[in-house]
């Protein structure tokens, strides 16, 4: 039995290192306690766009993605996708895969971190290339600017509170880099790398109170007047 396990170790993993690997999206992606920042680049290394905890890749393209981690060793691990791989301070690393099936991947940081190490999932959706392409198409774009009076109003409220100083978001004059990309943070299905769904009312209690949902993390909790709030929440739903 053991033997009959060791051989078909020995061909999974010749397999998998010959991957070939021209034409493969580039994906940086960084590690931070407790979330994960990934950089796509185009296709002439250029970076394209940013976002945050949720990846999506064509199904049947190698991606190569180069591993970074900004003040602890991560590890990026989507089980069901490849092995670990390490992200450590100070030195490059990369891993190579390619997703055979559309779905949705669930990763997970697989090296203690610190407090928050178990909140700190992402998800990988491969989707058929046609949809991969669509989906880049809407990422690559800014934040939309035509708005309502509400929106509009939350939009200030973003920009004069303290959320530009760590947050971006493209088409904004925000342009902090402490905490996720928030350009389209509305067309993720979760908030703080698998934390809490994506839904209004999360967003309100993540906004106003993020130390009681995930203790330990850098950002602060934001006393707002309830106007104030929702008009926020409003703005916020129109990041797509
Ligand atoms: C001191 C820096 C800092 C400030 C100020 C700050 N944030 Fe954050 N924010 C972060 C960090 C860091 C994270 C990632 C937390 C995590 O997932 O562990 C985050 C996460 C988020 C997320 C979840 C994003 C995602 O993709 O999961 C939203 C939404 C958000 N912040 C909105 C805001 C808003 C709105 C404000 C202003 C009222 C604000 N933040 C102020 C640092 C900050
Ligand atoms: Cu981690």
């Amino acid at each position: 039995l053991l033997f009959g396990l060791i051989l078909a170790d020995v061909l999974t993993d010749r397999a998998l290192s010959r991957l070939p690997v021209d034409k493969a999206l580039h994906i940086e992606v960084t590690g931070y306690q407790w979330w994960w920042q990934a950089r796509y680049l185009s296709d002439d290394g250029a970076p394209a766009f940013t976002l945050a905890n949720e990846l999506h890749v064509p199904v049947g393209r190698p991606v190569v993605v180069a591993l970074k981690a900004a003040d602890v060793i991560h590890t990026f691990w989507v089980p069901n996708l490849h092995g670990k791989k390490d992200m450590i301070p100070g030195r490059d690393a990369t891993i190579e895969f390619r997703a055979d099936r559309p779905g949705v991947y669930r990763g997970q940081c697989a090296e203690f971190c610190g407090y928050e190490h178990a909140l700190m999932a992402f998800l990988v959706t491969a989707d058929p290339p046609a949809q991969y392409e669509a989906w880049a198409a809407r990422q690559r774009l800014p934040a939309v600017t035509t708005l309502d009076t509400v929106a509009a109003r939350g939009r200030e409220v973003f920009l004069t509170q303290d959320c530009a100083r760590c947050h971006s978001v493209r088409g904004t004059p925000a342009q902090g880099s402490i905490g996720p990309d928030l350009t389209h943070v509305a067309s993720r299905q979760f908030l703080a790398a698998g934390t809490l769904a994506n839904n209004r009312g999360n967003l309100a209690g993540w906004i106003v109170d993020p130390r009681t949902l995930k203790p330990g993390t850098a950002m602060p909790p934001t006393r707002l007047p309830p106007e104030d709030l929702q008009a926020l929440l409003t703005w916020m739903e129109t990041l797509k």
